[in-house]
């Protein structure tokens, strides 16, 4: 793997700073391996190295750490990777549901049960394909050593749309064994405001795929049981607020109008009605900005950044992050660290920007290191550890 922008850093700070600030890594002048310090960066906060763990991966989409540290990650096209003691292997995928990998579908996030240790269960969501159309899934499998067996589909959104985008699909369990999973509005915008649709929506179910007990919809005429908040446009990070249990999301906007929410039950979040993004086209849409029934987002990115996935930091490596949330970008190609005060966010700072492509996916590891997916022909895994 070859990184022509890091020379391309390399040889601009040397000039800017002539060496003095930051001490430039070899590596960037040449083709990069597994396990090599590919950068060096200064931070405000932090000073550390990017690491290249693994560059086999076909557009990698969602990661997670089991309790024996070995960490999985999807590809897009369908396969299911393990990272364990430095190298990447594949998990067989016999009997996945029908999966509709095409656009901006296939196989996409992966979340262990809290109690994967006793039951082996792995959670994912993908894109499945119906007999028209196609829409976002939840299914669940036993995971015993690299043997994956008994997949079964929990759940199903009902969504209507032939579209292969806005999938959505991010899944995290609360700290009370709920599993949020994030929908899309499936290229529809409309229908993120239609009770009667999962389309647009955070959903909050059980570990069998089942309505969560005290959703904000149940017993509401017309509306499905599994809705959580609404008003969701593609939101495609989802982080649990390790310091308050709630749920953070982040979701794509138009162009312009990417947005950080606070998930509360109930809430209207106010796609299309109100957004600060516009129409590709030009033009605006909806009715402006605010609205007195709909909640504003935490933060907003005009120009849209494309966010995907969101972390919040809460390791002793980086003792100055933690408390932060990050934010990967697949459009500026970067990750972004926002400090958090009182359920606000006070100061951003950009990362990695335009270094080693399109972000998708960041994740905790159990070293306290921050651990990155780039979602790629030649996706790669890397680590961030501190200088
Ligand atoms: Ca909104």
């Amino acid at each position: 793997m070859y990184f022509p922008k890091l020379r391309y850093l390399a040889i601009l700070v040397i000039l800017i700073q002539g060496c003095s600030a930051l001490s430039l890594s070899g590596a960037l002048s040449r083709a990069a391996n597994a396990n090599e310090i590919i950068g060096q960066f200064e931070s405000e906060k932090a000073n550390f190295d990017l690491i290249l763990l693994a560059d086999d991966l076909d557009h990698p989409w969602g990661m997670t750490f089991l309790p024996d540290e070995r960490l999985l990650i999807t590809e897009r096209d369908g396969k299911l990777k393990v990272f364990a003691k430095g190298k990447l292997r594949e998990i067989p995928l016999t009997g996945f549901p029908e999966l509709h990998a095409k656009g901006q579908g296939g196989l996409l996030d992966i979340t262990p049960h809290p109690d994967f240790a006793t039951n082996g269960f792995i959670y994912f969501t993908y894109s499945h394909a119906l007999s028209r159309g196609s829409t976002t899934a939840l299914a669940r499998a036993k995971l015993q050593g690299d043997l994956l067996s008994g997949i079964e589909t929990l759940f199903i959104a009902k969504t209507q749309s032939t579209t292969s985008h806005h999938y959505g699909s991010r899944i995290r369990f609360d700290t009370h064994g709920f599993l949020f999973m994030t929908v899309g509005d499936r290229g529809q915008r409309h229908s993120a405001q239609r009770l009667d649709l999962h389309a647009g929506k955070v959903l909050r179910l059980t570990d069998d795929g089942q309505p969560a007990k005290g959703n904000p919809f149940i017993g509401t005429p017309d509306a499905l049981p599994e809705i959580y908040s609404y008003g969701h446009r593609n939101p495609q990070g989802l982080s649990l607020n390790p310091s308050t249990g709630d749920m953070w999301v982040s979701e794509h906007g138009p162009r312009g109008g990417d947005e950080i929410n606070l998930i509360k039950p109930g809430v209207n979040y106010g796609w299309p009605i109100i957004t600060y993004g516009k129409e590709y086209i030009g033009g605006s849409i909806g009715a402006g900005t605010h609205h007195p029934d709909m909640a504003q987002p935490l933060h907003q990115w005009t120009p849209s950044i494309a966010p995907s996935g969101i972390t919040f930091y809460t390791g002793k490596a980086f003792p100055n992050w933690q408390g932060d949330l990050f934010t990967t970008a697949l459009k500026y190609e970067l990750l972004v660290r926002q400090e958090v005060k009182n359920n606000r966010i006070v100061h951003e700072e950009r990362l990695v920007e335009e270094e080693v492509g399109r972000i998708r996916a960041v994740t905790q590891g159990p070293d306290d290191l921050l651990y990155l997916l780039t979602d790629e022909n030649d996706g790669a895994l890397y680590r961030l550890r501190p200088k």
